[in-house]
């Protein structure tokens, strides 16, 4: 048998294609959302917002809302006095000065952006709390906006929180090698302003809570990623005992990093439903969330990247200016911060800064958008690449190659000390470089040209932090967050032999039933459709820090394995006392607990469930009854997965319009527990970076009137625009983990957004073009083209 034979009979479902278990529900429509369930007796809530985004509010007037007979109770902030604090922020980092104004569920005094909720109306039904709400009436007194980060700092510039003194939230800096001893060996220096616009999550199911308190206990159904995260904060703001509180994440319709959050309508909603005394459910609108669901990325950054005349690269600095939006969330500052650890990419560069400032403005609140902070610094370094080619006049890949980090020097410190686990870059960029067929693609662009078209090839070849995990680096004396980050798991054979699985994550699209139920299903000798994954309730025991930064995999499931394994552990030891053999003599092959060398000796895991719950006299003498373990799982390390992607785009000249005629991606995110859930990932996070680069963007107007409110306005991108995707796979294992497994769920929108400009640019070359920052519009390429035609 060869290695990979042995792991297939060792672990026949681990890197099988099996089809989705949760898909089923879902395609037939029987999965139930949070806005299919309700409570009897339950009062439906409608949020006054603000139109105005920065003024003083005058008045409230509630009582035409009150006097409706449909309208049962109207609060407003006043009436919230009784909070024990404002919506959180967690991270404190050790020593770093963060202004953090105070952000309550509904304003108190000043309205901060447009959307800003004001008041809750309560009614029996929905319809007639939107009505309520439109008989609030609000006197606002505007005050002057600030809505551009790159002037927000100047003297006289308005203020978005006057008592503060100042626009600035926070300073923050990352640094490694000597960074002026790596420019003055550079040869030559290529500096750019790097823009990454704003942008939506956009779940297909926008947010939504029913909060029911009743008898000093409260249930709160949230569409969100993170339900401990939400269960520990309501208690502290609340005031209520964290066990009298379950958080339950029902069917949740994507998140994106947009649900990775602990909102002012999930405290609002649990607040008002202990007020009036009934449940109360709140269902977002496509137009709510749009304007007040946080937005991620808004950054624009001044990268240098600096060479020797034959292409060693010497020095990357970028200096960020991020916007915060009006309020600080549950990790609005630290997004930028999570870029600034990967910003040398695959790349041995021996000195690495970067310096971020936050800024404060009258928009929406900034926070995790898939990738947060990765695909900013990956856009960053990787456009500065092709620039720096075209300045060195090197190939671009060429040029990547001379710096990747090689191989053979993995696990590989970084200058900023951080450890990368694994890589294989010139790996990935081979097996790209076979798929593309690039002389095909050459031989067209003459005759393309002919006809007004301009064909570019763009790359690139990235690495990411994820896992987010080790306590040790991201806690309280580490990198600042509150909270250590790691998983538990717990795994429990029912008596009749079947599987359940309690998960701290929190998934919400990524599959993991199926996934954790193959590794699980492997390591007991059971089929996957008898392992049962549960998520996303704070009430079934396993703890955990949710689904986000590409962590469960590598932490989560992890965690499960573990649990898994002690499981194995004492099936082994009751089937070692009732066969007489020796517990290192039995293996799980074929479904069975056996003797090693005896196939047929051996009992199914159903068996030895029997004996540990009905007959535990027959278990080893003073071993528990029953038959399940728990694990948690705290790493020592992040894991690095990467890859190298290529994206081929036909430029129309008379227009500007952008076709993505094909996208080759390879990723490594280690050994595949199941291909088509990876090519899944993988493709949801191309299209979603394809969105960004060419289509997507949350645009305000100066007076902080949001202009993207509906998907009329905010084009995301739909099949009709993107290609089939082509993906494939290297495959390095991480030492970090048993499973060997990195994370994949952001890789697409971290990898793809350069991959894109850069084949822009590189279509537009002939034309002069030479430089441009996101989103590819029709008329923003089109302007590029006539400016550089001049
Ligand atoms: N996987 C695998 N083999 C590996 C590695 C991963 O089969 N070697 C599988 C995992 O088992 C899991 C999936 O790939 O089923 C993604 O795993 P991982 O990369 O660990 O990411 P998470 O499960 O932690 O998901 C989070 C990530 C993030 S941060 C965002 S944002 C995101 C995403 O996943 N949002 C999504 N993918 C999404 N997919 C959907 N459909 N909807 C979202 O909102």
């Amino acid at each position: 048998m060869t290695a990979i034979d042995d792991r297939a009979a060792a672990a026949p479902h681990r890197g099988q294609s099996l089809r989705r278990k949760e898909d089923p529900r879902l395609i037939t429509g029987r999965a139930s959302y949070t806005d299919d369930l309700n409570i009897t007796g339950q009062l439906h809530a409608a949020i006054v917002r603000s139109p105005e985004a920065h003024a003083k509010i005058v008045s409230i007037d509630t009582s035409a809302a009150l006097e409706r007979d449909d309208v049962v109770a109207v609060y407003t902030g006043e009436d919230m006095a009784d909070l024990l604090g404002p919506l959180p922020m967690a991270w404190v980092p050790p020593g770093v000065d963060v202004q953090n104004p105070p952000h309550w569920p509904l304003a108190r005094g000043t309205v901060k952006h447009v959307g800003d909720p004001v008041a809750i109306v309560l009614s029996e039904d929905r319809g007639a709390a939107i009505d309520g709400a439109e008989d609030v009436f609000v006197e606002y007194e505007p005050l002057p906006v600030c809505m551009d980060i790159e002037t927000a700092l100047e003297d006289g510039a308005a203020l978005t929180h006057p008592e503060i003194g100042t626009n600035k939230c926070h300073e923050w800096s990352l640094g490694g090698g000597d960074i002026e001893a790596g420019f003055a060996a550079a040869d030559v220096i290529v500096e750019r302003r790097v823009v990454n616009h704003r942008v939506s999550g956009a779940p297909i199911e926008p947010r939504g809570v029913l909060a029911d308190y009743r008898a000093g206990a409260l249930t709160l159904h949230t569409s969100t990623q993170v339900p401990h995260f939400v269960r520990l904060f309501a208690a502290l703001i609340l005031g209520i005992n964290e066990e009298k509180i379950r958080v339950i994440a029902p069917e949740v319709g994507g998140g994106f990093g947009a649900k990775l959050q602990v909102t002012g309508e999930e405290m609002l909603c649990s607040w008002a439903s202990r007020k009036s005394g009934r449940p109360v459910k709140w269902i977002e609108t496509r137009s709510e969330h749009m304007a007040v669901c946080h937005h991620g990325r808004d950054q624009v950054a001044t990268v240098r990247l600096g060479a020797t005349k034959d292409g060693r690269l010497t020095a990357i600095h970028s200096k960020i200016l991020a916007d915060m939006g009006a309020y600080l969330m549950l990790l609005t500052p630290a997004v930028p911060s999570l870029g600034a650890f990967v910003m040398s990419g695959v790349y041995d560069i021996p000195a690495v800064q970067t310096d971020i400032t936050t800024v404060f403005t009258n928009k929406c609140a900034t926070d995790a958008i898939r990738g947060a902070g990765r695909p900013e610094a990956t856009h960053m370094i990787e456009v500065c690449m092709d620039q720096l080619a075209d300045e060195l006049g090197m190939d671009r890949l060429e040029l990547r190659r001379k710096n990747f980090i090689p191989k053979d020097d993995f696990p590989h410190e970084t200058a900023l000390g951080i450890v990368y686990d694994s890589g294989n870059y010139e790996g990935a960029l081979d097996l790209l470089m076979e798929k593309l067929d690039l002389p095909a693609l050459e031989a067209e662009k003459a005759e393309l040209a002919a006809k007004g078209i301009r064909r570019g090839i763009g790359y690139s070849t990235y690495t990411e932090i994820c896992g987010l995990a080790p306590s040790r680096i991201t806690g309280p004396e580490g990198f600042g967050l509150q909270t250590g980050l790691w998983e538990s798991a717990i795994v429990r054979v029912t008596v009749t032999g079947n599987v359940v699985v309690y998960t701290g994550t929190s998934p919400h699209g990524q599959g993991h039933e199926t996934t954790m139920a193959q590794i699980v299903a492997d390591k007991l000798g059971v089929d996957p459709a008898q392992v049962e994954i549960m998520h996303g309730d704070t009430g079934t025991g396993a703890m955990g820090l949710g689904t986000y930064g590409s962590r469960t995999t590598a932490v989560g499931t992890e965690a499960v394995a573990r649990a898994a394994d002690k499981v194995v552990e004492k099936a082994r030891s009751i089937v070692s006392h009732l066969l007489e053999a020796a517990p290192e003599d039995i293996e799980v092959h074929d479904g069975k607990f056996s003797v090693k060398g005896s196939p047929d000796k051996g009992l199914a895991l159903a068996e030895v469930s029997g004996v540990a719950h009905v007959q535990p006299e027959k278990m080893p003498q003073g071993m528990e009854p029953g038959l399940e373990e728990t694990s948690f799982y705290d790493p020592e390390n992040f894991v690095f997965p990467f890859g190298a992607h290529a994206c081929i785009v036909d430029v129309e000249e008379d227009t500007g319009k952008v076709k993505v005629v094909r996208y080759v991606a390879i990723d490594d995110c280690g050994p595949a527990i199941n291909p088509m859930v990876i090519d899944g990932q993988v493709h949801g996070g191309i299209a979603q970076a394809i969105g960004q680069a060419l289509y997507e963007h949350v645009m305000y107007d100066d007076t902080g009137q949001l202009v993207t409110g509906t998907f009329v306005d905010y084009a995301l991108p739909t099949a009709a625009e993107l290609p089939s995707f082509e993906t494939d796979r290297t495959e390095t294992p991480s030492p970090v983990n048993s499973l060997g497994v990195k994370g994949i769920g952001e890789a697409g929108t971290i990898a793809a957004t350069p991959a894109v400009v850069n084949a822009v640019i590189d279509a537009l070359k002939p034309l002069g073009v030479t430089y441009m920052n996101m989103p590819l519009g029709p008329e923003a390429v089109w302007t590029a083209i006539q400016e550089a035609g001049q």
